[in-house]
């Protein structure tokens, strides 16, 4: 299954919250005038794509109307596409190049981080790369538990200390094994005390200084889970994150769960770093590379503009 069958899948509630609101503006359309607009903004925001976006978004759309056409639902449906796109960062998949590439994931407590870790081995595996999984959330014995049952999954390996050990001395580790073993990339879990902020910084900063020394030519990509199911408060996970760590992506999970997608507009235009996966459900294959376009396809809804699609087909095999 493509990107595009598998988001719209995944995205049914979001796009069933979305139908009920910009849809239902969109079915309602006759010219680009301000009432539009005003009903076009509340129901973006309503679709909680974020009261920043939404405003940016009709802005442009206004002054889009002054130079082009837009007179009928598709066309209109086409540039909001185009706006929303476009409002996002650029897809870009994720640096591994310089071998062994490393990938640190941080986040809050069960937003999904050692599951999305899981996923990403598997797809890693799964192209023929060794890869070596550091189960750095120290904070709880069980957090390596569930890491170890991922890198069997995966088919990757995995280096673990007990419980209230040393996060950054795991990473040592991981990397003096990843190293010996030849390993393409390593994936570090981390345990996420947003609540400590101080503590949290302190721990990203040595786990950053282990890493910086021992593998200073390598790919780094240091990538921010976040839970879709959250909402608002995702987004301001991700700008809190945001000061205490150089984040490079982000990954929103729990996008099959969830009427609030609209999110991840919000954070990819307003935080100004791409989204670099989805998470569409908890098997192994439920992690998607992020395609900024065809999210916006499948968000934006088709059906009460295209009535077409009520006829049916004729039966195959009538024709002669
Ligand atoms: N439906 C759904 N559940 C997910 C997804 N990603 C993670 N989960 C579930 O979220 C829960 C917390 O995940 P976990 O990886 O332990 O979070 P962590 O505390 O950040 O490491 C688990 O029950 C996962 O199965 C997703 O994309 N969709
Ligand atoms: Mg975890």
């Amino acid at each position: 299954m493509g990107f595009f069958d598998k988001i719209k899948r995944g995205l049914k509630k979001t796009s069933d919250a979305v139908s009920e609101s910009i849809g239902d503006v969109m079915a309602a359309f006759v010219k680009v005038d301000e009432d539009l607009l005003e009903e076009l903004e509340e129901a973006m925001i309503l679709a909680d794509l974020g009261a920043s976006t939404a405003s940016r978004a009709v802005d442009e759309l206004r002054d889009r109307a002054k130079h082009q056409h837009i007179n009928t639902k598709e066309e209109l449906r086409d540039v909001l596409c185009d706006i929303l796109s476009e409002m996002m960062q650029e897809d870009s998949a994720l640096d591994i190049s310089k071998k062994p590439a490393v990938i640190l994931v941080i986040g809050v407590n069960g937003v999904g981080k050692t599951t999305t870790i899981g996923k990403l081995a598997a797809s890693y595996t799964a192209q023929g790369m060794r890869v070596m999984l550091s189960a750095a959330d120290t904070f709880r014995a069980a957090a390596a538990d569930q890491l170890e049952i991922w890198a069997q999954r995966a088919g990757a390996d995995i280096v673990r200390h007990g419980e209230g050990a040393d996060p950054a001395a795991v990473v040592f580790d991981s990397i003096a094994a990843a190293k010996a073993r030849n390993c393409d990339v390593i994936i570090v879990d981390t345990a996420g005390r947003l609540h400590n902020k101080a503590n949290l910084m302190n721990e990203l900063n040595k786990i950053d200084r282990v890493i910086t020394r021992e593998l200073p030519d390598s790919s780094r990509e240091t990538l921010l889970v976040l839970d879709a199911t959250t909402g608002q408060n995702a987004v301001s996970q991700a700008e809190q994150f945001n000061k205490v760590a150089k984040l490079t992506g982000i990954v929103l999970t729990k996008l099959d769960g969830t009427a609030k997608g609209g999110i991840v507009v919000a954070i990819s235009a307003g935080l100004g770093v791409p989204v670099k996966y989805v998470g569409v459900g908890e098997g192994i294959d439920d992690l998607m590379p992020f395609e900024r376009a065809a999210f916006v396809e499948a968000l934006l809804p088709t059906e009460e503009l295209d009535e077409t699609d009520e006829i049916e087909e004729e039966p195959e095999g009538e024709e002669n």
